[in-house]
């Protein structure tokens, strides 16, 4: 495995070379942050992220995320247009030597929590997801900014992208994203990239939106939309796992056995009986994932592929983006390393 640390660019407070001290750490991963949704990045703001991060003593092989556009997951309006864009992104990340793209085909929210200080016992703070307080958010006639959201998004986009959707169910959204894999894994195919995408979180429908990356027999159809090992899965054990019906550490051995995993998000959720759940340490007996089990079906399918700490809590009186501070993803990554060696 490679470890490896999101990073968010220029404008991250946690600077290339407090990352590089981490000892386990090969490299970044990362973004281009500032081109519009839907359009090409350019070859040279890839080249110059690349020669920053080398230079900083890291490597730069995978991307989370290339987004794909709304049109793209609609199958309306733009969609050819920006479908061309994304191939030409993945031709130019390919002369630069990534080899992974993550991506998502959730409708028009990313990961979604309902508070992100949540204050845990111990004074450190954590996202959280609790279902009563999602029940009483309502994107289109109640308070827009919900934690997570993009920003970006006013009233008018987010009413026009609810009435669209309400035209695509999960059928649809299947139809659109096996059009999407089959224009674009041929093109990663001869850049020498592995897509892969990023399971729905929470892994069921919210406020109506459909969302299909979500349990064993939907990854199953998924990787069998396309059957090569171009398009496989970022395991995000933290996504499947807030779904107690997903058992991940059979599911990770599954899929890594089968060769689709390429990139793995570990971090660890404390379930709660209604189903919400708090993001917890990344430590097996602070959640409800048995991470050491987790690491050990990687180490026993021999995964080569990349893994990074996700989310991690606020603690020693960081501040900074919302579960990418740099102490509690550091402990993170450093006891997964512990883990992988032990074993
Ligand atoms: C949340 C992340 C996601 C992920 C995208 C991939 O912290 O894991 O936002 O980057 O879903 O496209």
């Amino acid at each position: 495995m490679k470890m490896i640390f999101r990073w968010y660019g220029d404008t991250d407070p946690i600077s290339l070379e407090y990352i590089r001290q981490i000892p386990c750490m090969d490299g970044i991963v990362s973004a281009i942050y500032d081109v519009p949704v839907g359009e090409a990045w350019s070859q040279e703001s890839i080249d110059k992220m690349k020669a920053d991060i080398e230079a900083a003593g890291l490597k730069f092989e995978v991307i989370e995320s290339v987004p794909v556009h709304e049109d793209i997951k609609l199958g309306s309006g733009r969609c050819d247009e920006y479908i061309e864009n994304y191939k030409t992104t993945i031709r130019r990340l390919g002369n630069a030597g990534i080899k992974v793209i993550c991506y998502n085909f959730m409708p028009v929210f990313d990961w979604t929590r309902t508070q992100l200080d949540k204050r845990l016992p111990d004074g450190s703070t954590a996202l959280v997801c609790y279902n009563d307080q999602l029940a009483d958010m309502d994107p289109i006639h109640g308070e827009l900014s919900l934690p997570g959201w993009d920003a970006s998004y006013k009233k008018e986009d987010l009413v026009a992208l609810f009435e669209a959707y309400s035209h695509v169910d999960e059928e649809k959204l299947w139809s659109n994203l096996e059009h999407f894999l089959k224009e674009i894994i041929p093109v990663a195919k001869e850049s020498g990239i592995k897509m892969a995408i990023h399971p729905d979180d929470p892994p069921r429908p919210i406020f109506g939106l459909p969302r299909i990356i979500t349990c064993e027999e939907n990854l199953d159809r998924f990787l069998k939309l396309v059957d090569c090992e171009e398009n496989g899965l970022t395991f995000c054990v933290g996504s499947l796992g807030c779904d107690a019906k997903n058992d991940t550490v059979r599911l990770i051995r599954k899929y890594s056995e089968m060769g689709r995993v390429h990139f793995a998000h570990v971090r660890n959720v404390k379930l709660l009986p209604d189903g919400s759940f708090e993001e917890s340490s990344h430590y097996t007996p602070c959640g409800s994932i048995d991470i050491k089990e987790i690491i050990r079906a990687l180490k026993e399918t021999n995964f080569t592929g990349y893994i990074r700490p996700d989310h991690g809590r606020m603690i020693w009186g960081e501040t900074g983006k919302p579960g990418y501070g740099l102490y509690d993803r550091a402990l993170g990554a450093m006891y997964m390393a512990g883990l992988w060696e032990a074993l």
